[in-house]
């Protein structure tokens, strides 16, 4: 039962689940016991919130000795782990993947209703936690599956935080509203905390030289690292691997003479500092923070990380060889977060265990490699040179060593003075991550073909003029198991039907088989019928939760991903206002008008002002276009709030044309883009990130590409752009920005979005106002298309076909090959 992918070297071990593990008889046993001896309620007395949590458990009871074995071969087998370090995770809801992966989705939904409940009430009391802001948290969320269903031992190492991404609401005049996500109110039945296993993480103080010349650092304060260990179950594989959230607890260390001077707070202080640690996620997206408390986060997992890794794989070992350590396991720092693991790998191996510069240098290169995920300068972290010394003193030293060591490597290679002073990792007063994590890694890779070239030509061209052998690409991808087995079942059904199995869900690229079918109308014709119902239900899902009242007959159109300048939700919001207008003035007939109702979903970040202004401008545009009577049944405009992993479930499968409209050259790569096509959407977009790549498989005459492209949007830079003459030379364009400014989306205050209007006519950095006649003109042959609703939907089952590309598990075959060098476990 051995599958393999199509022209790859790495073979996938297909272990079939056992089919009935138990029956459902059994499976509703094992929940009355969970009941009653874990939650202590009789069934009678149970809530769908009970039974969550029982059936939880017992699902995770029945992964228990694969992850027991997994954990074993891990460390006694002759094949290399994996290390993923990264500050979010964002795993989306956790009960119906591990019943997917356990085979045991049918049992539950039997057993449940035995017991006398319903499954969709069961299901909805799990609360989604929310560990990660967008792409990359997700990505690392996905790729963590797919290693699992590889059957790759690995590890995810990050954060448990107490306070996930903030809730989203809207107040009464359609502004963001964050409150906070405390997601372990109830009971959390997946984490399993394990306060046997902690490390301990150490902070400020001073650095001491040692008579023998070495050093010494002595800590003001420290942290108690414990880890909640959540079980990652592959698909088919037989293999649960592990995904450790460190979670920042004090240490009994209560100052007693602050208390005998009845100084209660005081006493307490150090206890809430350090259990601060954990307490929140930043809410920033490929966007700028420099906190203290997130570098006291980042070095807190991190460290724990690395001290946790040499205790699993040299277990009792006082002084293991840590050369070997390369060959247990690689790191991949997941963007610049952990990259603070380079020096303090170094420091662990100097300080802690003895060994010279050049030893620690030659383990720590060989241990880690960098993924980077932005092209935008900003989002690359650097720290203050002060702050690092005063929080991580023995770290600053380090850096400051490596980089001198760097000078003198660059000078031997001949690298000119200047170039060698723009490469500096540690500048005197600052720390660049991103460079230090190309010097002190193996590979540094960017996340789509055109995001690693633009990585190679402009961000990183230094480095890769003299170190062009680091440089690779790996395009990202999704799993198939959650984005389109979990999230559309009448989808994968029509697949199963199509190719006449079900093997597409552990090798994506069989999705090519349905090709041919896209000739067949009557299959055609079925997968109309597939989303014209996913759009029935997600109708009613959005009645359900948000009381919008949809109509499925009109197209759906999506943008959902974060709010942020270079996504360009202007382009689309300033669209639909000209829309608006054509409709409402007679200016567009009628009957020539295609229905259309507008989805936008997007967390802003909330110190992020125009970001906010904009979700603030989108809500009423939709309040006046869903009450103006002469759009009705033509245009209609919904924003549902707190967008996340759940939503995005619902809403993907049941769109028809999908938004990727960021300005080329800026979006990394996209994840969304490739939800959307294996779910049978049309793609609106740029050649940017992985639209470019998409578009190439699926075919340029089933993809609606529009606007500038990489190369002349820096002809444009270079030339000075100027918005205004966009505004001056498009009637459409100037109406629709003189409606934002006019009041007639603020009740006819003419300063509510100013700052907006002043910023499109002035600056507008992602050339909005530049892109927006061709957006417009691509919209009329969209609308074309999908009056013709069998081409319209042969095109988009070309786009299932065609983007099996795009599953993780094919990412993750090529950071095996190209960066990890290490294959799945032998059964
Ligand atoms: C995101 C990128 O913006 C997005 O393009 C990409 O698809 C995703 O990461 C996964 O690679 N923070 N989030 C991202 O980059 C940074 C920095």
């Amino acid at each position: 039962n051995t599958g393999t992918y199509p022209g790859r070297k790495v073979r996938m071990t297909e272990i079939t689940a056992p089919k009935s593990p138990v029956t459902a008889e059994q499976f509703a046993d094992e929940i009355r016991e969970q009941l009653k001896y874990t939650q202590n309620v009789t069934t009678e007395q149970a809530t769908p919130a009970d039974v969550y949590v029982a059936a939880s458990k017992a699902v995770r009871n029945h992964l228990a000795d694969s992850w027991f074995k997994t954990q074993a071969d891990t460390v006694n087998g002759n094949t290399k782990a994996v290390g993923y370090l990264s500050a979010e995770f964002l795993m989306g809801k956790q009960l119906r993947n591990a019943l997917l992966n356990a085979g045991l989705t049918e049992q539950f939904d039997k057993a449940v209703e035995a017991l006398g409940f319903k499954v969709q009430d069961v299901v909805d009391a799990e609360y989604e936690p929310g560990l990660g802001n967008g792409g990359l948290g997700r990505l690392a969320a996905c790729f963590i599956d797919s290693l699992a269903s590889l059957g790759v031992p690995a590890f995810g190492y990050g954060i448990q935080y107490k306070y996930g991404i903030f809730k989203q609401e809207f107040d009464k005049d359609g502004k963001q509203v964050e409150t906070p996500d405390y997601w372990l109110a109830n009971e959390e039945p997946w984490g399993h905390i394990d306060y046997n296993r902690d490390q301990k993480v150490s902070f400020g103080g001073k650095v001491v030289e040692n008579a023998d010349g070495t050093k010494t650092w002595q800590p003001a304060w420290s942290v108690r690292a414990v880890p909640v260990d959540y079980l990652v179950p592959g698909y088919k594989s037989g293999r649960v691997n592990t995904l450790r959230l460190w979670s920042a607890k004090s240490y009994d260390e209560f100052d007693l003479l602050a208390f005998n001077r009845s100084e209660y707070m005081e006493a307490v202080t150090p206890q809430v500092k350090a259990e601060n640690i954990s307490k929140i996620l930043y809410p920033e997206d490929s966007t700028k923070v420099g906190k203290e408390l997130r570098l006291e986060q980042q070095y807190f997992f991190v460290s724990a990380s690395l001290h946790d890794a040499i205790r699993v794989f040299y277990p009792g070992q006082d002084k293991p060889d840590l050369t070997t350590f390369p060959n247990k396991i690689v790191f991949q720092l997941n963007d610049t977060h952990p990259v603070i693991g380079i020096p303090e790998l170094m420091r662990i191996l100097i300080d802690e265990y003895g060994y010279d510069w050049d030893t620690a240098w030659s383990i720590t290169t060989k241990t880690f490699n960098y993924t980077c995920h932005t092209l935008l300068p900003e989002a690359l972290e650097v720290w203050p040179a002060s702050l690092i010394g005063e929080l991580l003193p023995r770290h600053l030293e380090i850096i400051e060593k490596i980089n001198a060591q760097f000078e003198d490597e660059l000078k031997s290679k001949g690298v000119d003075k200047n170039t060698i002073k723009d490469m500096a990792i540690y500048t005197g007063d600052a720390v660049r991550m991103a460079y230090l994590a190309t010097y002190g890694g193996s590979h540094v890779n960017g996340v789509a073909e055109l995001h690693s070239q633009l990585l190679k030509d402009v961000t990183l061209k230094n480095f890769s003029d003299v170190y062009p052998d680091k440089f690779t690409n790996v395009t990202n991808g999704v799993t198939p198991r959650r984005f389109v087995k979990l999230a559309n079942p009448r989808l994968s059904d029509l697949i199963t039907e199509g190719l006449g199995t079900d093997k597409w869900l552990s090798d994506l690229e069989m999705l090519k088989g349905l090709e041919p079918l896209a000739k067949d109308d009557e299959f055609v014709k079925k997968f109309a019928a597939v989303k014209k119902a996913n759009k029935v239900d997600f109708a009613a899902y959005a009645k359900r939760e948000y009381g919008f009242e949809l109509d499925p007959n009109t197209m759906f159109n999506t943008m959902v991903k974060r709010l942020h300048e270079y996504k360009r939700q202007s382009l689309k919001i300033l669209s639909v206002i000209s829309t608006y207008a054509d409709i409402k003035s007679g200016k567009v007939k009628a009957e020539d008008v295609t229905p259309r109702t507008v989805f936008f979903g997007a967390k802003a970040a909330p110190g992020y002002y125009l970001a906010k202004m904009t979700i603030q401008l989108i809500n009423n545009v939709s309040r006046v276009v869903n009450n103006d009577p002469d759009v009705k049944g033509k245009l209609a405009v919904y924003f549902p709030w707190n967008y996340n992993v759940r939503l995005a479930q619902h809403l993907i499968p049941a769109t028809d044309l999908d938004e990727q409209i960021s300005q080329a050259g800026k979006e990394a790569s996209g994840t969304g883009n490739m939800k959307f096509a294996l779910n049978g959407a049309m793609t609106v977009g740029t050649l940017d990130g992985a639209n470019v790549e998409i578009r190439e498989r699926v075919g340029a005459e089933n993809f609606f590409l529009f606007g500038m492209t990489v190369d002349e949007v820096e002809k444009k830079y270079a030339e000075g752009y100027n918005p205004a003459s966009y505004y001056e030379a498009d009637p459409r364009l100037k109406h629709a920005i003189d409606m934002v400014a006019d009041g007639t989306f603020s009740n006819g205050d003419r300063n509510a979005y100013s700052p907006l209007v002043a910023d499109w006519l002035t600056k507008d950095w992602f050339m909005t106002l530049a892109d927006f006649s061709a957006y417009m003109d691509i919209q009329s042959e969209i609308e074309a298309l999908y009056a013709d609703e069998l081409e319209w939907n042969r095109k988009a089952l070309l786009n299932v076909a065609n983007s099996g590309y795009f599953s993780s598990d094919r990412s993750m075959e090529d950071y095996l090959e190209r960066i990890w060098h290490t294959a799945p476990l032998a059964d």
